[in-house]
């Protein structure tokens, strides 16, 4: 039996960045910017086309039986009068759950089924939130500085990002009158 050996990784609780640093992904508006329900604005903000959100992913094989995990960082910002956000996928094994603690911001997590049944539930520092298995989720930043988390998934799980990137998803969220509102996205 070939065993893997047990190993540390950390986060650098000041600056939020993974030690080692593991496999990264940088995205920019310009991977994602159809995904705005305002499409005009997120013409506008292309000329910047700022940093959304980055995320590392400390290496272990992408097997049923290892647990991958990474660290994901979304800037503060908005297209329009919607916040900065993630993709957003359901995994390829839809069967797979995953577990998001929040180290540092605030921020609304966006769930839906495959049938299009939606739930958003509030991240912070300190919550955990659980997404169940079959779940698309997205993580939207809704205050004034990064929002950072912790997630933890299985290892085959995958991302599949084809039907968010067709229609995005079911809720949205917006600043309206200086408040944070989650409201039914017009082009879905
Ligand atoms: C997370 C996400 C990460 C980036 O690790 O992959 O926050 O979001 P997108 O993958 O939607 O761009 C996760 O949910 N992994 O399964
Ligand atoms: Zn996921």
């Amino acid at each position: 039996m070939e065993y893997l050996e047990p190993f540390n990784s950390y986060i650098d609780m000041e600056n939020w960045k993974l030690e080692p640093e593991g496999e990264g992904i940088i995205r920019k508006l310009s991977d994602m910017d159809d995904m705005y329900y305002d499409q005009e604005a997120a013409k506008e903000s292309l000329e910047e086309d700022p940093i959304i959100y980055e995320f590392y992913t400390v290496k272990v094989p992408e097997t049923a039986s290892n647990l991958l995990h990474c660290i994901s960082t979304i800037n503060p910002g908005k297209i329009g009068d919607e916040y900065f956000m993630t993709k957003g996928h359901f995994h390829e094994v839809e069967d797979t759950a995953e577990i998001y603690l929040t180290l540092s911001g605030e921020g609304q997590m966006v769930m839906e089924t495959p049938e299009g049944e939606a739930s958003v539930i509030e991240m912070k520092k300190g919550s955990i939130s659980y997404i169940p298995p079959y779940w698309a989720h997205r993580t939207v930043n809704t205050g004034d500085k990064p929002l950072v988390f912790f997630a933890v998934y299985r290892g085959d799980a995958g991302h599949d990002y084809g039907s968010i990137e067709e229609k995005s998803m079911a809720k949205i969220v917006v600043e309206e009158g200086g408040e944070v509102s989650i409201k039914d996205n017009p082009n879905y």
